[in-house]
Order: structure tokens, then C-alpha cells, then sequence
């Protein structure tokens, strides 16, 4: 038995590269060429395969550290080995290693002030898959725009345009493997003097608007320059028995993740865009992957298949991109990650579920006069009781005697789960976005203590100290937009939940009592449901359930 350090292989010449993700601990058994460490430059992933089979005795890197060649990574005690030794591994595959740019030869001018520049694949590059094609012709290219993403079974990358200008032709398609010096793409290039260079606008790069093009602002973050992908998560339905979609996604340079992780997504059939991240700067890892997968097996996930209905898709054409600015001064604004989960959850649950909204005022006139009377108690306790926990344990009430509302579809198309717990969501405004944390137990818990809990779930939501699980879990919503106006509104289902109920403000009307009119305190509801799993009577009889509890609470007695 001996150690052996393993070190950073030949990277080509890259320096001070980020380590991003280190699949090794110590004491793992690691196998030759199994992957220990992924780094990062600014243009490639890389996966270091292990040189050799044994135990991790020591691991000298953390993630975030920069590395170079010959930087020691782990130690392993080697069976068999007689000394220590330092192994390198073959050089890492890195799909290039020119980080630059795809090379480019000038072709002859086709015009006037324009030449054509030929983007070959670069030394290094060949026998790559390409993964992606990040342009189309007719696009405009800013230098160091991705012209097209590579992968090998070690490393992705993308190849950037040399130079700005407008792309004329390309010679690759997805799925095409690159060949030692093969060409890449066209560009044709506003030839200018070497005096005029400096002063010379990159916005006055010669202009070809194509429908996919997006307003761009050269102060702002880029927009991207196609948006298929985009534009294939918000208008159709993932699912895992569609092979090219999932490769399409797999691949998307819009998932943050390693080559490793992307082949083992496609192993899995899995479809990276649906898969938390929990990895650093919002990278999906293995274990992410995995945790997915043990969702959806465990059915705390409906597979997507399921959740679609088994279709496949929406076939809605996407909305096409508009150049704003035409128009007036603008600004592009980055989306947050919560803003960008909610915008995709939307969508998803929009063109997956068959929604039914059913609207109803309940009238809570005791309920106002019961709370107002609690008021300084409440002061007295340090919680501020609102309308809100009354309706939480309303609907606990109501899930409770109508269980046909506390249900998930199964992913296996053929179940309904029942739920014999009663958690509930709430949707909360926060800085950062819209998030929905969920109150455990809530027909066990009284009013005070969910007064606080409440409390401390806004609290934590404003301050953006909400946990994944902290959201997990739930089987129902409440959505109220009572504090701030409105009518009435059509919530969206959170799915894999099956109803939410949206609360508008309050308003004295006046009611019939039989005699005369009578001034009552009425509080707008919506009650939007998912009619693959309930019909209008169960939703009707829910309802009237709780409306009857809102308006006598003392029902939550009986
Ligand atoms: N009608 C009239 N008044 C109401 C009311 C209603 N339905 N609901 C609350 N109010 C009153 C409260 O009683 C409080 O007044 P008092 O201080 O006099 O008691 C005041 O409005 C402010 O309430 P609040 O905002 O502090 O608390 P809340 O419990 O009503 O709401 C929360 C908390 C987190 C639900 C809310 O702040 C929020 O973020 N809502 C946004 C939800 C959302 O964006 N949903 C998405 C919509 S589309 O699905």
C-alpha cells in the first residue's frame, strides 16, 4: 500500500483555473479515471478523471480555489503501489484549448468595406460534439459571442466569433462532430483602418434584424442572440419520452453544469432545465440529479410526463422577440433566479393543468369583530394577527372534511395520492420575487401559533433566508392580495398541489337578510383548481364548507 498524489493534468497552458465542484471526499473509494474535480475556465468545463484506483486519504483543494498544471489534488492510498509517487493524469480533454476563438482566415471582400472571415474548428477541437448552434444566419455577432458550444466526455466549451459582424453561413448542425480544422461559420466583417478601429461603434455593425433577434443595448447584459431554447421551456410541456427535447435540454447552455453531469442527465433520460441546483452560483451537480430522480420515484415529484397529462408539448408557437428600442429609450433589467423559476413554474403549470376558477364572497363580519376583540391580546403576545391565520386554519378545515382537495396526481398517470397531512402555502411578495413558503400541521396548530409561525415565514421570506424545504411540501395555496385591493382574481395551481385560493379585499356590501338589507363585511375569494383531479361538486361542496367556517368560526369547534 503506498499514497499517490494526483495533480492537475496538462489543461492546455490554462492558469489559475477555478475548482467548481470536487466529487470526492475522504475515505471514498475512487476507480481510475473516475472524475474527482471539475474546473472551470471562462470558456470550458473540465471533469479530471483519477490516474489511479484506492482511497482518498487527503484532499488539498476546495472549491473556488484556483488550480494549474502539476497542482496537487488528492492524495490516494494506491493497493499494490510500493512508494509514494505524484501521478498526473493524460491530459484532460478539453474539447479546445484555444480559449480565444475559433481561428478565422480572411476570405476576399465580398463588397466594399466588408470581407468574409472563415471560423474554423480551433487545434484541439476536433472529434467534439456539437451541442449547440448559438446563431443563425443573419445574426449579429459581437466578438466573443458563442458561435457554437462543443463537448467531449471531459469538457464543454464554446467557440466564440473572432470578430464582430453578421453570420453568413454555417457548417455545423447540433449533433455534428468537429473535425481538425473544419469549418465552423462565415462572418462577414466591416472592414475597417487600423486608425479608424478604435473610434469605430460596435453598434454600427452592419444590422440584418431576423425575428429571433432581441433588443440589445450595448450598456446592458447581453440579450441572447437566439432564443430556441428559451422559447421551447415556456411554450411546451417537457417530457422524459421525448429523447430529442431532453438531449436539447441536456445540452443547454442555459443550465448551468458540467459535461459529467450533462452525460449522466442524458443516461438518465433526465431533462437538466427541470433539475434544482444546489450547487455553487446555481450549478446542477450529480447528487442534484439524483435527488430529482428520487423524487420522482418516491412520487414527491410528478414525473413531467404526468404532470403534462402525457402530452407532449404545446405545439402554441412562442412569442416572437421585439426590438423595443424602435420604439423609445429602454433598459434590460436581469432577472433574478427566483423571478426566473416563477416565470418557468408559471408557465408550466398554466399550459399543463385544466384550470376551473370559482368565485365567492364569504362574509366575515364575526370573523372582523372576533379579531378586532383579540387585538390587544394579540399586542400583548407580539404577534400581528390579520385575516390570513384565520383562513389558514379555515382551509385546514375544509381540506380536512372535503379531502378530495388534498390530493397530488401520481406520476404514474394511474394514481391519486391522498394526502393525510395538512401543510399550506402562502404566497409571499418579497424583494426578491414571488415565494411560496408552507405552514406545517395547520389543523393542529391553534390560532396563536400560527400567528407567529406566520410571522416568522413572512419574515424569513422579506429577508431571503427561505430554505428549499421551507417551501416543499405543501398541499394547498393562499394566495391574498386582500392588504393591497382588487376584486377578485384567477390564481395559477401550484402544482403538484391541485387548488389555491385567491383572497381580494374586503368590503362592506349590503345583504339580504330577508327582511331588508343589511351592511355586511364580505370577503372576495377565488378558488382556482385542477379539474383532472377535482369536479365542479367536490369544488362546490368545498367551498360552501368554507365559506360556512369563515363566516362562524366557532365551526372550527365542531
Ligand atoms: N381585505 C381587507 N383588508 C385586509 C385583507 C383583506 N382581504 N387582508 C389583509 N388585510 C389588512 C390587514 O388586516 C392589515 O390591516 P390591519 O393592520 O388594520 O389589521 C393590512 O391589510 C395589511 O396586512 P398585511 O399585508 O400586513 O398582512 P396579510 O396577512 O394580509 O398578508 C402576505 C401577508 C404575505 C400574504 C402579503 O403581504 C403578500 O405578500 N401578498 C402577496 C401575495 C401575492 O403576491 N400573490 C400572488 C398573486 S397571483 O397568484
Amino acid at each position: 500500500m503506498a499514497k499517490q498524489i494526483v495533480s492537475v493534468p496538462d489543461i492546455g497552458g490554462a492558469e489559475g483555473v477555478e475548482v467548481i465542484e470536487i466529487s470526492v471526499a475522504v475515505n471514498d473509494q475512487v476507480e481510475q479515471d473516475q472524475d474527482i474535480v471539475t474546473l472551470e475556465t471562462d470558456k470550458a468545463t473540465m471533469d479530471i478523471p483519477c490516474s489511479v484506483a484506492g482511497v482518498v486519504t487527503e484532499v488539498f483543494i476546495a472549491t473556488g480555489d484556483k488550480v494549474s498544471q502539476g497542482s496537487a489534488l488528492i492524495e490516494v492510498e494506491v493497493e499494490g503501489a510500493s512508494e509514494e509517487a505524484s501521478v498526473t493524469p493524460e491530459p484532460a480533454e478539453e474539447a479546445a484549448s484555444n480559449n480565444d476563438g475559433g481561428a478565422a482566415s480572411e476570405n476576399k471582400s465580398p463588397a466594399a468595406g466588408t470581407s468574409e472571415e472563415t471560423v474554423i474548428v480551433p487545434d484541439g477541437a476536433e472529434d467534439a460534439d456539437v451541442i449547440e448552434v448559438c446563431v443563425s444566419v443573419g445574426d449579429t455577432v459581437e466578438e466573443g459571442d458563442s458561435l457554437i458550444v462543443l463537448e467531449t466526455d471531459k469538457a464543454s466549451m464554446e467557440i466564440p466569433s473572432p470578430k464582430a459582424g453578421v453570420v453568413v453561413s454555417i457548417a455545423v448542425n447540433q449533433g455534428d462532430k468537429t473535425v481538425a480544422g473544419g469549418e465552423i461559420a462565415v462572418i462577414t466583417v466591416e472592414r475597417v483602418s487600423a486608425s479608424e478601429e478604435s473610434a469605430f461603434p460596435k453598434a454600427q455593425a452592419p444590422q440584418q434584424p431576423t425575428e429571433t433577434q432581441s433588443a440589445s443595448d450595448e450598456n446592458s447584459a447581453p440579450a441572447p442572440l437566439s432564443t430556441p431554447s428559451t422559447a421551447t421551456s415556456l411554450t411546451s410541456a417537457p417530457s422524459v419520452i421525448d429523447e430529442q427535447a431532453i438531449f436539447k435540454a441536456s445540452q443547454s447552455k442555459e443550465v448551468y453544469a458540467g459535461p459529467a453531469v450533462r452525460k449522466f442527465a442524458r443516461e438518465m433520460a433526465i431533462d437538466l432545465t427541470l433539475v434544482p441546483a444546489t450547487g455553487e452560483r446555481g450549478r446542477v451537480v450529480k447528487d442534484d440529479i439524483k435527488a430529482y430522480v428520487k423524487n420522482i420515484m418516491t412520487g414527491q415529484q410528478p414525473s413531467p410526463v404526468a404532470a403534462s397529462g402525457g402530452m407532449v408539448g404545446s405545439g402554441i408557437p412562442p412569442i416572437s422577440a421585439v426590438d423595443f428600442s424602435k420604439f423609445g429609450e429602454i433598459e434590460l433589467l436581469p432577472m433574478s433566479k427566483i423571478k426566473k423559476l416563477t416565470a418557468e413554474n408559471m408557465s408550466r403549470n398554466w399550459l399543463n393543468i385544466p384550470h376551473v376558477t370559482q368565485f365567492d364572497d364569504a362574509d366575515i363580519t364575526d370573523l372582523e369583530a372576533f379579531r378586532k376583540g383579540l387585538k390587544a391580546e394579540a399586542e400583548r403576545r407580539g404577534v400581528k394577527l390579520t385575516p390570513l391565520p384565520f383562513l389558514l386554519k379555515a382551509c385546514a378545515a375544509a381540506l380536512v372534511a372535503e379531502p378530495s382537495f388534498n390530493v397530488s396526481l401520481h406520476h404514474d398517470g394511474e394514481h391519486i395520492v391522498q394526502k393525510h397531512y395538512v401543510n399550506i402555502g402562502v404566497a409571499v411578495d418579497s424583494p426578491v420575487g414571488l415565494v411560496v413558503p408552507v405552514i406545517r400541521d395547520v389543523d393542529k396548530k391553534g390560532l396563536w401559533e400560527l400567528a407567529a409561525e406566520f410571522i416568522e415565514v413572512i419574515d424569513k421570506a422579506r429577508n431571503g433566508k427561505l430554505t428549499v424545504a421551507d417551501m416543499q411540501g405543501g398541499c394547498f395555496t393562499i394566495s391574498s392580495l386582500g392588504a393591497m385591493g382588487g376584486q377578485g382574481f384567477t390564481p395559477i395551481v401550484n402544482a403538484p398541489e391541485v387548488a389555491i385560493l385567491g383572497v381580494s379585499k374586503a368590503e362592506i356590501k349590503p345583504k339580504w337578510n330577508g327582511s331588508e338589507f343589511e351592511p355586511r363585511n364580505m370577503l372576495p375569494l377565488s378558488l382556482s383548481y385542477d379539474h383532472r383531479a377535482i369536479n365542479g361538486g367536490d369544488a362546490g361542496r368545498f367551498f360552501v364548507y368554507l365559506n360556512s367556517v369563515i363566516a362562524d368560526v366557532r365551526r372550527l369547534l365542531l
